[in-house]
């Protein structure tokens, strides 16, 4: 076997089965190798950022990485952004991109750069591949570094020759380095300050603490201290819905969040981050703890937020609390035009069982989350990173990781045009994802923003560039022409007609809902 089959095969016996690529000529022993090897799916995304996001996607889904193929520094820089939003997730991804063959890298080829320096702002682990031979490991090791959830990007870069050359085997699968416990003082710090300032203490949830067990420990301390459970304002994965205990968002305006913190006398970190400001903004702080808060982390989300979570559930003795949320009415199917509100009860309301709701909705998106506490048991998905352009494709990707579940793509129109031929991925894969796609026909968010400025009266300038009007798009026509069945809607009776229709079909669908 080649360099190249000897890289698959050991990415597929250590249960990396999904390739998204965007090949060139620099990958080409390795194209001709996934066909050797029957595990491994290849998957075309017609953009690089739609290969990493839905790399992203199938990592916060299925727990492990799927490897992206990449062509050169070009190919990877157009993945770039996406790769930040898996960074801030924490998901592990493999990128491997080709390389000129080590020998013709001195010529300085056209397609020839620095990928390395590309690399580095968005991967925690990189490596170039220097023989046919090593390349096995070489990949064990990538895989390895990517781990789990919580992960990271691995990057590992291929010249061309070491793909055809002679390699010998595969390399057997290196067992990632477990997710380390948070230490024992982080415990008894944490449990004591929830002792001491009871309800005047908030648990900050993100990364793993906001999956079912670290709910579950997080609402039985909660019921036995009084302290508050919030979420971070864009987590990687939430579960949630009916059964779950419900816990506050962390609001996105540096007002509102410093509003809701201001109680508090003690914050305790579970998997997520101090939280800061998303923007510095004249006259608003960047770090958002009211004066003299003291924070103490339980676990950082490098760490086991769910150990930790259950070790303070013993040190609480909040053993036999309660980790069960009262019952929720189901919201009920709105009437009338179409607004955040009535889309997100719409959706509420009609989602099935275990779906998954990628939220890149953004300013159509607000009302969602607190209404879809009431939905059936779900899992949300949300834009870690603030680059947009990430909805369709971890759509995508999360399709792939679950192909039993139904996945939503709560999607707004200016993040959708990003990478809008994740589409096509969809319709040719044959995956269950419904896009909802909130058409405002503009960049609503930065029309706020300059509102907040106090830019009163935008100019001419200024509105045509947060304005997505003269052409109008078409999503119907875009959806279609990509082999996704598409709709338009005007209503809340309409959009709940034809969301139940597309929930009950297999495969892709869209629905255009006008703002
Ligand atoms: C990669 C990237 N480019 C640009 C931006 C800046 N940006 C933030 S929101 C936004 C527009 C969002 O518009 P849309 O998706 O239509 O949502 P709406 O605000 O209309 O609800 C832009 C351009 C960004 N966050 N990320
Ligand atoms: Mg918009």
């Amino acid at each position: 076997m080649n360099g190249a089959e000897s890289l698959i095969r050991t990415a597929a016996a250590a249960g990396v089965t999904v390739c998204f690529a965007n090949p060139g000529t620099t990958e080409m022993p390795l194209v001709a190798a996934l066909d050797a090897v029957e595990e491994m799916r290849a998957v075309l995304g017609l953009f690089e950022g739609v290969c990493t996001g839905a790399a992203d996607g199938y990592a916060r889904m299925a727990d492990k990485p799927a490897m992206t193929l990449l062509h050169l520094g070009p190919g990877f820089a157009n993945g770039i952004a996406n790769l930040h939003n898996a960074r801030r997730a924490h998901s592990p991804v493999v990128n491997v991109i080709g390389d000129h063959a080590t020998w013709h890298q001195a010529a300085d080829a056209p397609l020839a750069s620095d990928i390395v320096s590309l690399a580095k702002p968005v991967s925690g682990w990189i490596r170039a591949a220097r023989s046919a031979k090593s390349l096995a490991r070489d990949m064990a090791d990538a895989i390895a570094a990517a781990g789990r959830m919580p992960g990271q990007v691995a990057t590992l870069i291929v010249p061309s020759d070491c793909q055809w050359e002679n390699a010998d085997r595969a390399a057997p699968p290196i067992a990632p380095s477990a997710v380390p416990a948070p230490p024992g003082d982080a415990i008894d710090a944490s449990a004591e300050a929830i002792r001491r300032d009871g309800a005047k203490t908030a648990m900050l949830l993100g990364g793993l603490a906001l999956r079912e067990r670290g709910l579950r420990a997080a609402a039985k301390i909660a019921a036995s201290s009084g302290c508050a459970l919030i979420c971070e304002t864009f987590p990687a994965r939430i579960e949630r819905g009916v059964g779950l205990p419900a816990v506050a968002r962390l609001p996105y305006f540096p007002e509102q969040a410093v509003e809701m913190l201001a109680k508090f006398q003690t914050i305790v970190l579970a998997g997520a981050r101090e939280p800061v400001a998303f923007f510095g903004y004249p006259n608003l702080p960047s770090r958002l703890l009211p004066k003299g808060c003291s924070v103490v982390t339980l676990a950082t989300p490098e760490q086991d937020a769910v150990a930790g979570l259950e070790a303070l559930v013993d040190a609480c003795g909040a053993s036999r609390s309660s980790g069960v949320a009262p019952p929720l009415n189901r919201p009920a199917l709105p009437r009338g035009p179409l607004n955040a509100f009535t889309i997100a009860q719409t959706i509420a309301a009609l989602m099935p069982e275990g779906a998954i709701v990628m939220d890149e909705a953004a300013t159509t998106g607000f009302a969602f989350f607190d209404v879809a506490a009431a939905a059936s048991r779900h899992t949300c998905l949300t834009l870690t990173g603030g680059a947009i352009g990430q909805g369709l494709p971890c759509t995508t990707g999360a399709a792939i990781a679950c192909p039993d579940r139904r996945v939503i793509a709560f999607q707004a129109d200016g993040s959708a045009m990003y990478t809008i031929q994740a589409l096509w991925t969809q319709a040719r894969e044959g995956l269950n994802a419904t896009t909802l796609l909130c058409n405002n026909r503009s960049y609503r968010i930065l029309q706020v923003e300059l509102q907040r400025a106090g830019v009163v009266e935008p100019g001419r300038k200024a509105r045509s560039l947060t304005e997505l009007s003269s052409p109008d798009l078409d999503f119907v026509r875009l959806s279609r022409s990509m082999g996704v069945p598409a709709v338009r809607v005007e209503t809340a009776e309409a959009l709940a007609d034809k969301l139940r229709r597309a929930l009950s079909e297999p495969g892709p669908q869209l629905i255009e809902m006008m703002l």
